[in-house]
């Protein structure tokens, strides 16, 4: 099977770092490419980057179905564009967001999530009221570190470790799901330091995605995420008319 990791913001160095976590937990039998969105902002962290996203996310998963990918991964924590990529993608779409909220309920009680920037952290709590049970997310806890930032800032992995230890305390939770593709490559170090399960997205979406394909399951086309009906599409996005 080919898997496509799209990396829904257009920072190469990023999409490295994403495809490294999702690399490390495919199966023999599958090969994968990482993509970086090929318009958009440089970092999703605000409610406008994240609507400015989503044609790149589009387009990368239009490039995926000339190219015959099989399932994709939306490896943003605000699932940016993740319908709109259902409607559009023959395969199976998982974001990271949804996989680690979902991966979280079904090794613990109650998750909490350590994230970037404060302002992201509504974003958070909206997706869990989708994708968790309520109750489930007690906490959304911002380390304010700039998503561009996280690769160059040494303090990154204690500020994280410290916040989701304070997290697990105050919350009365038992799993800590890190909330952005840029801490992907923490979860093992924040593992260890914590004793409890820590939750890469990348790495679970990357999973679900492969046992969705695995299993021959893909969107329903019954009703909601039916192909988007054709019609022209004015400006600069007329490239986007199906
Ligand atoms: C993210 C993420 O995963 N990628 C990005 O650019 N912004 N999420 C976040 N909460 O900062």
């Amino acid at each position: 099977m080919h898997l496509r990791v799209v990396n829904p913001n257009t920072t190469e160095s990023m999409t490295a770092l994403i495809e490294e976590s999702a690399r490390a937990v495919i199966g023999p039998g599958t090969t994968l490419d990482a993509v970086t969105s090929a318009m958009g902002p440089a970092s999703i962290e605000s409610h406008y980057d994240e609507a400015l996203a989503v044609p790149g996310v589009l387009a990368a998963v239009a490039e995926g179905e000339s190219a015959g990918v099989d399932g994709y991964v939306l490896a943003c924590f605000g699932d940016p564009g993740l319908d709109a990529a259902r409607e559009a993608a023959a395969g199976p779409v998982v974001g990271i967001a949804e996989a680690a909220m979902h991966a979280a309920t079904l090794i613990g009680r109650a998750f909490s999530v350590v994230t970037t920037l404060s302002r992201t952290r509504g974003r958070a709590h909206d997706l869990a009221a989708r994708y968790a049970p309520a109750g489930a997310c007690r906490g959304v806890h911002a380390c304010d570190i700039p998503v561009l930032a996280l690769d160059s800032d040494p303090a990154v992995l204690q500020r994280v470790v410290a916040l989701a230890r304070a997290a697990l305390d105050r919350d009365g939770s038992d799993v800590i799901v890190l909330g952005c593709a840029g801490l992907a490559g923490l979860a093992a170090a924040v593992q260890a330091e914590l004793e409890v399960p820590v939750i890469d997205g990348v790495a679970a979406a990357t999973m679900f995605v492969q046992s969705l394909v695995t299993l021959r399951l893909s969107t329903s086309r019954r009703s909601e995420y039916a192909r988007p009906p054709v019609k022209p599409y004015a400006g600069m996005l007329a490239a986007f008319a199906r």
